[in-house]
């Protein structure tokens, strides 16, 4: 089979963000388990982030998290990026680990606790200032966890608070992207638990806020691929989180528990034009690799929403609509298979070849010795989750 221009074209333009923290050492609650040669520094969470698009040619942005990327001159930050071919992309809030946040931060009662999360939001549009980043993505771990603990409404109107003042603070080029989850920490209310919380405070917040979705942030057997649709045709998808769940946010390789789930969420995204530069939607992984190496893991992640990608632009969009209107719900359903159960790797390998990249990324990274460079060079590696 070969890949019509179309499809050649949609595919060499796509861009999936690196998030800087899935490459130092993460773990559960229970254990980290150390890897060697793992980044002691943004700088080397860069620099990795940069082999994997070097091996990919489809991820050329790092996602930062402040604080735990914090330096001095993030200006410099985003020279050492375009020096490696990368650029800084999303940069993700943290208003989550700092003992004042025991009941929450910008939904706190305490309004000095308040303050103090906002302020760290607006350091935060100070860095993408600086880094030249379009994208703040906000993720509240706020919630309570029994009933009575505090006021739902009252939360809701602290939380609208903030977010109006960190609108205020944007330039206009740049954006809020606010992150729903159902719950975790909180586990009786979470202040900003499913999309269309995430999506009334965006409406009230004008076209420069827009939904995340974070893949593993639904209750079991949530129809994502809906929430994607309605959300693009709205005009209010700002962009993914994408990892894959067994369980809850189990943030695993993307499309390691469900590649059809992947497959239909990206039918959605193609259906509705989120593919192409100018509809803004940020293609992010938020993953955690916890026993596998990690630029492996995030160079297979990559791959994995490639194939989900390329599958979508098979789809034949005629035969569908025709199935569609015909009320054939049998051809209908072939048609969306036939893509799916289509092996698009060797037209993937031919689409490297001719950018000149290795056609088997895995295994030229493998063979690169790039993974026993870092190991020989880099000694006492990070944990991602709360070395600042
Ligand atoms: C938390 O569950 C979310 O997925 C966030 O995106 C989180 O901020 C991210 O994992 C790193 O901070
Ligand atoms: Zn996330
Ligand atoms: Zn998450």
């Amino acid at each position: 089979m070969t890949i019509s221009s179309d499809v050649r074209a949609v595919l060499s333009h796509q861009e999936i963000e690196l998030p800087s923290w899935a490459f130092g050492n993460s773990g559960t609650r229970f254990k980290v388990f150390g890897q060697a040669g793992v980044p002691r520094t943004p700088e080397e969470k860069i620099a990795d982030a940069a082999q994997v698009h070097r091996h990919t040619g489809i991820a050329p942005s790092v996602a930062l998290h402040i604080p735990w990327d914090r330096v001095d001159d993030y200006a410099a930050l985003a020279e050492h990026a375009r020096e490696l071919g990368v650029r800084i992309g999303t940069i993700n809030a943290n208003v989550f680990q700092d003992d004042d946040y025991r009941l929450g931060s910008v939904t706190n009662p305490d309004p000095a606790v308040r303050r103090k999360a906002l302020d760290h939001l607006l350091e935060c549009v100070d860095v993408m200032d600086a880094t030249g980043s379009r994208d703040l993505k906000l993720w509240f771990a706020d919630g309570t966890n029994y009933p009575g603990q505090d006021d739902i409404r009252a939360r809701q109107d602290r939380l609208a608070e903030a977010l109006a003042a960190v609108r205020d603070r944007l330039g206009p080029q740049q954006r809020i992207l606010l992150e729903y989850k159902l719950f975790e920490p909180a586990f009786y209310t979470t202040d900003v638990p499913d999309w269309g919380t995430a999506y009334a405070h965006c409406l009230r917040l004008g076209e420069q806020a827009q939904v995340v979705v974070d893949t593993g942030h639904h209750a079991p057997g949530t129809n994502i691929e809906f929430i994607v649709a309605f959300l693009l045709r709205e005009g209010r998808l700002g962009g993914f989180d994408f990892n894959s769940r067994f369980y809850a946010d189990d943030d695993l390789m993307v499309g390691a528990a469900d590649p059809f789930q992947l497959f239909r969420i990206l039918h959605e995204v193609v259906r509705g034009g989120g593919l192409a530069p100018e509809a803004g939607i940020a293609f992010m992984l938020d993953q955690c690799h916890n026993i596998e190496p990690k630029i492996p893991g995030q160079i297979r992640s990559v791959l994995n929403v490639q194939e989900a990608t390329a599958k979508a632009l098979l789809v034949d969009a005629h035969a569908l609509a025709a199935a569609q209107s015909a009320g054939d719900v049998l051809g209908a359903n072939a048609v969306l298979m036939d893509a799916y159960n289509t092996d698009v790797r060797p037209l993937l390998a031919e689409l490297r070849a001719d950018q000149g990249l290795d056609p088997d990324p895995m295994a030229a990274y493998a063979a690169s010795g790039y993974a026993e460079k870092i190991v020989a060079e880099r000694v006492g590696g990070r944990q991602a989750s709360w070395g600042a």
